[in-house]
């Protein structure tokens, strides 16, 4: 394999101060190009993934020492360019990994921490947190099984589409809520068995009038009214895995509670739980689970839609001055699947 050229001098986004805001809280830098020590290795970035929480991390709920400048963004997908002295791993091959500060031209990663993947598609990307996310939070807090149903909230976006898919393949019915009949359509096209487009119908009249007894598995990654009404409408032992609740995340106070006073009288009618799932805590148990979405992903059986932005007026999102866009893009509701940016470098735009 050819020896990469590696500049001295790179791009990445900072954050230059705290704020849920994600445009106001960050800017591009020039910076050198880091170098990796014994352990580590140099990724070029080729794709990075856009998450919900990237405005959590600017307005400092994630790290709560975190002062500007700091680096930002979650995950990478790219090729390893410079290897350290006790790394086997090979200049060229394809990884992804999960580190802050991915959206850089380049990126020092443990070489324990980044994945191999078969090609550079941003496929691969989309499974270290939004698959992952989805597989392990199902399986481990949700304990699904086969012939339960289980209703996934934000189900066309970047994590929800992998839980649509892996509670089918788990032997589930599926309720998937959206806000567009091109989302409903996309839904149907990753075998989610009752599409809900909250915009046209009341997902509260649904639940009544087609699932009376409830649902025994919540995905729920909204919050505020829609983790009222989950909770609601959970059947006897039923699980809610709270999986995020981006209602509140651009608000400047994060979150504002909703009533849980009554929360458990619900849960204790019902033998029913409310679970948290951080995909932090679950880096242990990501190996195997890893390599079967891999697999799934090669086979055609996990269908990843990638979003690019290719249909709005910023679109489609490639370099990192679109990573802004791309945020608010995911914030306008727009996305189907997983939102990415795609990093052209200088020397390829030669
Ligand atoms: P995403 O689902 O690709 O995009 C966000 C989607 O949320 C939007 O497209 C929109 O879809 C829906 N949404 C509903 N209400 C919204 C609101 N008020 N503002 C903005 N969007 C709203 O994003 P993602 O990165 O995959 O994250 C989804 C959720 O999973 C977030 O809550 C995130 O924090 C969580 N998450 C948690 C973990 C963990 O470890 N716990 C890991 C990854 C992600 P509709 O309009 O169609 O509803
Ligand atoms: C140590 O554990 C955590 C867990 C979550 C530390 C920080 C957070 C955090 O900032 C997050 C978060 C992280 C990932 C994700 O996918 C969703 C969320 S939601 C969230 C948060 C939002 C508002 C707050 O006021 C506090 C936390």
């Amino acid at each position: 394999m050819a020896a990469r050229h590696i500049p001295h001098t790179m791009r990445k986004l900072i954050g230059t101060k705290l704020s849920p805001n994600f445009r106001e809280a960050t800017a591009i830098v020039e910076a050198p190009v880091p170098q990796p020590g014994p352990s580590e290795v140099l990724v070029h970035n080729r794709f990075v993934g856009i998450n919900a929480s990237d405005i959590n991390f600017t307005a400092g709920r994630y790290l709560p020492s975190l002062e500007a400048p700091y680096d930002v963004g979650f995950e990478g997908l790219g090729e390893v360019v410079s290897v350290g002295a006790d790394s086997k791993l090979k200049i060229g091959q394809p990884v992804i990994y999960a580190k802050f500060g991915a959206f850089a031209d380049y990126k020092v990663v443990s070489s324990k921490s980044v994945i191999p993947v078969p090609s550079a598609k941003p496929e691969f990307l989309s499974l270290i947190v939004s698959g992952l996310t989805a597989a392990l939070s199902l399986d481990k807090i949700g304990e699904i099984k086969k012939g339960e149903n289980v209703l996934v909230t934000a189900a066309a976006g970047g994590t929800g589409q992998f839980a649509v898919q892996i509670a089918k393949e788990a032997g589930c019915h599926v309720i998937g809520t959206c806000s567009s009949d091109d989302k409903v359509k996309f839904l149907q096209t990753i075998g989610c068995d009752r599409p809900v487009n909250y915009n046209k119908e009341s997902l509260k009249e649904v639940l009544k009038m087609e699932y009376p007894d409830g649902v025994d598995v919540v995905y729920e990654s909204v919050g505020g009214e829609m983790f009222d009404l989950c909770v609601n409408n959970l059947a006897v032992k039923g699980r809610l895995i709270v999986i995020g609740f981006i209602s509140g995340y651009e608000s400047a106070t994060g979150f504002k509670p909703s009533r849980t006073a009554t929360l458990p009288t619900k849960l204790l009618s019902k033998s029913a739980s409310v679970r948290g799932f951080f995909l932090n805590h679950f880096w242990n148990d990501a190996g195997p689970v890893m390599a079967k979405l891999v697999q799934q992903v090669l086979d055609g059986k996990l269908r990843v839609s990638i979003d690019k932005g290719e249909n709005t007026n910023h679109g489609p999102f490639t370099g990192l001055d679109k990573i802004q866009d791309a945020v608010d893009y995911m914030y306008s509701k727009q996305n189907k699947g997983k939102v990415i940016v795609e990093l052209i470098s200088e020397q390829s735009k030669l």
